[in-house]
């Protein structure tokens, strides 16, 4: 099959863009009609810190790190709702979908994207300065809207880290699956291969998952390194429970 017939990207609608009724115009945006592109897999999150963690984990330790995770855990924008806080993940299909996508959202800077291409996505955005202690500027946040992934490798991370293979129709897999032969379970961010009370289990004998997810398991149970964080699968399987 032509592999750009399967290429997949990740849409994620902020909080602020769920506060600000624009998912109607968003989803009319990046609609089949104007894009090509067609839906393989849709939820509604609840983001848990585990999951926003690893979804912006390249931006660990910088100064906008907290207060990005804050923003897409709803918490900014929904401080008393907390039923509200969630995002809408859109798992996207379709030839060149990574680049039509970001070209529709634009820049990732609202300010740049109102000055470069005005009428995208994000120049509908916010800038919101932040401040230390003592009040001076340290940095910045970018409350854009919409996440929409970079590149072919962060869009496999993504999609992966967001959604299970049982959330798309199977033919429209990108991702090699495998179903586990074993139990996994995962208690207090460790990796079990019996149920304890309080375990959830991640994958029994016949579960369908990203084969490179029970290769980062086999790593892990085996005390090998692996090619990603045991965050990194079971937080996927912790949404919204
Ligand atoms: P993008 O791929 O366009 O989402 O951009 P990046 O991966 O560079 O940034 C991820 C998120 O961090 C963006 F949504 C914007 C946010 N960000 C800030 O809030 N402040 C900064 O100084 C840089 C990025």
């Amino acid at each position: 099959m032509d592999p750009n017939k399967l290429e997949q990207t990740l849409v994620l609608i902020k909080p602020d863009a769920l506060k600000n009724s624009l998912t109607g115009y968003m989803l009319s945006q990046l609609s089949e009609f104007h894009t090509g592109l067609h839906f393989s897999g849709t939820k509604i999150v609840k983001v848990s810190r585990m999951l926003a963690e690893e979804h912006y984990a390249e931006h660990r330790g910088k100064v906008f790190f907290e207060s990005l995770l804050d923003y897409i855990m709803g918490i900014l924008h929904y401080p008393d709702d907390m039923w509200r806080r969630r995002v809408i993940a859109i798992a996207y299909q379709g030839p060149d979908a990574i680049q039509k996508i970001r070209d529709i959202a634009g820049p990732t800077n609202p300010h740049a994207a109102r000055e470069k291409k005005p009428g995208c996505i994000r120049a509908l955005g916010t800038l919101v300065p932040l401040t230390d202690a003592a009040g001076k500027i340290i940095g910045e946040r970018m409350d854009n809207l919409i996440h929409a992934s970079a590149n072919n490798q962060d869009a496999e991370k993504e999609i992966k880290l967001w959604f299970r293979p049982n959330d798309m129709p199977p033919l429209m897999h990108t991702y090699a699956t495998e179903a586990s032969d074993s139990f996994y379970y995962f208690k207090e961010n460790k990796l079990l291969s019996n149920y304890e009370p309080g375990s959830i289990c991640l994958f029994a004998p016949g579960d369908i998952a990203w084969e490179s997810d029970l290769d980062i398991l086999r790593q892990l149970q085996q005390g090998k390194p692996a090619a990603g964080s045991l965050e990194s699968v079971a937080a996927k399987y912790l949404i919204n429970t």
